[in-house]
């Protein structure tokens, strides 16, 4: 929770800033992530909802939080309370007491009372705010707990109890707010994408033809663990050959044959703030002409896309940017033919371009918040990150690829922060000049 940049202040703000929004009358209830059993008695790595740590900084498992505007003790914690036994073996909890102390809670219960507790705090409130589906135990636990209090309430109304007025999916309230980043925000993205530079450098100046592509991992990684990020915010993606065409290849256990481009996708984590960066490089240091050929298209698009990011453009702007570009050195390239407007309509460079070519980026890599409102693609504002990341890939299967262009799988990704005047490129520093890769490489 000692952030280095995001503190307790701010995630009082946050809150704050929600209550506001959902007014006087009302609650919210969110409820953390839960430990997931991995084999055996082995559980995954623990990482806490994006959404529940954005409002709270608390990072522990089985947690619920409840927020009420206007209540005389407004936000409400309960949290597994710290146990001797348990703290011998995983370490110490925060405890009903460090949910206070540390996390700022108005008042906190140990989880064992969610049953007791829970009606108690939502005695007299009209409006309910609760994401409804939520598959983890605990979630189905209070979601259970909810209706019951609905229930209870509205068998009550003949008697003079208040019945609930509405019902409502907190999710769009919380996720417009997660959009826009504040500058401690930006600051640990900033550094997120810093400290993956350092492991993509790194990673350059390593590879060989004849590694596998889960050692080229390990060298990225290991730099983030040096760097001081504890973990990525994604399973990287090494992808040597035509494994690049495999758009979320994550199995990195093929060997880096001379003449290889190696694609990394991949992004430490700071303050669970996700970097988002995309390189792809040749494995010996040279492209051949055909591997250049596609590399400069795709740069070019990815610079006609960050060049549309600014506010008041249309996030799907960005997008149609790049893609012009695209399909004009798909002509060039003579994998298609026709003009760009039939080529777009057509969709013809969907065998060669599937995704989409950007993201919003903060908490969880492919970020909380509409690419669409009312209908229209959402406005870029001041604030808001994203990536920029068009692709080429012309895998062995598909038809109508040259021969020279087979296996050839590219794409650039950079992770971009919309500024009053245009725009930053927060990643900028981390080569993708295609004559600077092979001076690295070479060097
Ligand atoms: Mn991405």
């Amino acid at each position: 929770m000692a952030g280095t940049f995001v503190g307790p202040r701010e995630f009082a703000a946050r809150r704050r800033r929600l209550m506001q929004a959902l007014g006087p009358g009302s609650a919210a209830v969110f409820v953390a992530g839960s430990d997931s059993r991995r084999n055996g008695d082995v559980d995954h790595p623990f990482r806490q909802d994006s959404t529940f740590f954005y409002l709270t900084g608390f990072e522990e498992p089985e947690a619920v939080a409840v927020l009420r505007p206007g209540a005389k003790q407004p936000f409400t914690l309960l949290v597994r309370p710290h146990d001797p036994v348990q703290a011998v073996w995983v370490g110490p909890r925060a405890g009903v007491e460090g949910a206070c102390a540390t996390y700022g809670a108005d008042q906190a219960f140990p989880i064992e009372e969610l049953d007791e507790r829970l009606p108690e705090m939502l005695r007299g409130v009209k409006e309910l705010h609760y994401s409804m589906g939520q598959t983890a135990p605990l979630a189905q636990r209070v979601e259970r707990r909810l209706i019951e209090h609905v229930a209870a309430r509205r068998e009550g109304a003949q008697r003079g109890a208040t019945p609930l007025e509405t019902w409502r999916d907190p999710e769009p309230l919380v996720d417009g707010l997660r959009l826009l980043k504040s500058p401690a925000e930006v600051k640990a993205l900033r550094k997120a994408i810093d400290v993956t530079g350092a492991g993509i450098l790194a990673a350059m100046c390593g590879v060989r033809p004849g590694m596998h592509e889960y050692e080229v991992q390990a060298i990225l990684e290991a730099t983030y663990r040096s760097e001081g990020a504890v973990r990525d915010g994604f399973p990287a993606i090494v992808a040597t050959g035509a494994n690049s065409c495999t758009l979320h290849y994550t199995a990195n256990r093929a060997r880096i044959a001379d003449g290889d481009l190696l694609l990394m996708d991949t992004g430490a984590e700071w303050e669970l703030y996700s970097a988002d960066v995309t390189r792809t490089v040749p494995a010996n240091g040279r492209f051949t002409s055909a591997q250049r050929a596609v590399y400069d298209v795709v740069l070019a698009a990815q610079a006609a896309g960050i060049a549309k990011t600014r506010p008041g453009a249309g996030f799907h702007d960005v997008h149609n940017a790049a893609l012009r570009v695209l399909i004009q050195g798909l002509v060039d390239l003579k994998v298609l033919r026709g003009d760009i407007d039939g080529l777009i309509e057509k969709e013809a460079y969907r065998p060669f371009f599937v995704h989409g070519t950007s993201h919003w980026l903060g908490l969880d890599v492919h970020d909380a918040g509409p690419y669409r409102t009312g209908g229209k693609s959402t406005r870029l504002e001041p604030g808001m990150v994203l990536t920029v990341e068009p692709g080429l890939y012309f895998a062995p299967e598909t038809k109508g690829v040259p021969a020279r262009l087979k296996g050839i799988g590219i794409r650039i990704e950079d992770d971009v922060l919309v500024t009053e005047r245009g725009r930053e490129n927060l990643s900028e520093g981390i080569p993708s000049d295609p004559d600077a890769i092979e001076a690295i490489i070479g060097g």
